[in-house]
């Protein structure tokens, strides 16, 4: 194990988060080099197997179900400059935020077919992967960081290999994508998959390249069920001082801190609203939007649900409350560092 001092204190003294190849990660320490750590891990097996051949796997392609669609992505791992807090303030408490909220995120960045050009900016979360039931969902997927990182699903239906998940010498090559490389991933939105689902890296860097923004959803719609007027997607997450650098953490809402800079989310009145949450990091989360009320999967009617980690969470209500309206976080301490925003229903 090596350790520098500073490593070694911030493992010390910080809240363990993780250990990557034997070098425990404190998610208040400082940031640590995931090039040099991911060196030092072997390529397993399979994957030195299949770097011979086209990594571009062909796809062993589940047909749609009879009237589904094949939904192909094009997906790449990429870094850019992001900034946490671009209005410098915080609107809920008209207040200054002073320091540099500015660090290298990794986004999922989606691009046009054969990974021709980007489709858009970067995002945190990522694209979402729309999808029906009966459809299935073919991820083409190029690395352009420098260390593996993957796509795992969540709540779809896949086979072993398209799990994209690091297991040691147990690894298959799409759980180890390596920089500069091409994986195709294939995944069954089959009926009982309905519902919104997070997919993240799973590398062997996990969950650090997560921490820097490698995360996003997937949509499987029941086939025929009648859409929303809007959907809203929100990721609850932090990012440490080990993710970004920077000298101080934030509680973040889709990469961004404090209202006016997380989502403003916006409806009008009479709007079948759906609104998505989940949560990606080593803490519970609420969920909880003024103004509005909506039936739990339990039935009762709740205005503020918990939210564990990778939980995912659809909140739905038709709009009829105009105004400027707050959601956030309840946990006091994240909703004071930046996990909040507003919702804005026009009349
Ligand atoms: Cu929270």
């Amino acid at each position: 194990m090596n350790l520098d001092r500073r490593a070694f204190l911030g493992a010390g003294a910080g809240a363990f988060v993780c250990t990557l190849a034997g070098q425990q990660i404190a998610s208040d320490g400082p940031e640590p080099d995931l090039e040099k750590l991911s060196a030092g891990i072997e390529v397993p097996p399979k994957v030195r197997a299949s770097a011979r051949q086209n990594p571009l796997t062909p796809a062993q392609t589940p047909t749609p179900a009879p009237g589904g669609t094949r939904r192909e992505y094009w997906i790449v791992a990429t870094k850019a400059r992001w900034n946490i807090v671009p209005t410098k303030r915080d609107e809920m408490m008209n207040k200054k935020i002073t320091g540099s909220t500015k660090f290298t995120g990794w986004f999922y960045r989606e691009y046009t077919e054969n990974f021709g050009a980007p489709k858009g900016p970067v995002s945190m979360p990522g694209p979402v992967l729309e999808a029906e039931t009966g459809d299935t969902l073919v991820v083409n997927f190029r690395n352009d960081l420098k260390i593996p990182v993957t796509m795992h699903p969540h709540g779809v239906q896949y086979t072993p290999e398209m799990d994209g998940a690091y297991k040691g010498q147990f690894t298959d090559p799409g759980g180890f994508v390596q920089p500069g490389k091409t994986f195709q991933y294939v995944w069954d939105c089959k009926e009982g998959t309905e519902g919104v689902w997070p997919y993240h890296d799973h590398g062997p860097m996990d969950p650090m390249p997560l921490y820097k923004g490698l995360f996003g959803f997937i949509n499987v719609r029941k086939k025929g069920a009648p859409r929303p007027d809007v959907d809203h997607y929100l990721v609850f997450h932090q990012i440490t001082t080990a993710t970004s650098g920077l000298a101080r953490g934030f509680q973040c809402i889709n990469g961004r801190a404090y209202t006016g800079n997380t989502p403003t989310l916006r409806a009008k009145v009479g709007q079948r609203v759906a609104q998505h949450i989940t949560a990606m990091d080593v803490n519970f989360h609420t969920y909880h939007l003024h103004g509005h009320r909506w039936k739990n999967a339990a039935g009762k009617v709740v205005d503020n649900e918990t939210l564990g980690p990778a939980d995912s969470l659809t909140v739905e209500f038709t709009e009829d409350n105009p105004g400027r309206w707050f959601y956030h976080c309840h946990v006091f301490s994240h909703l004071h560092e930046g996990m909040s925003g507003w919702y804005i229903v026009e009349p």
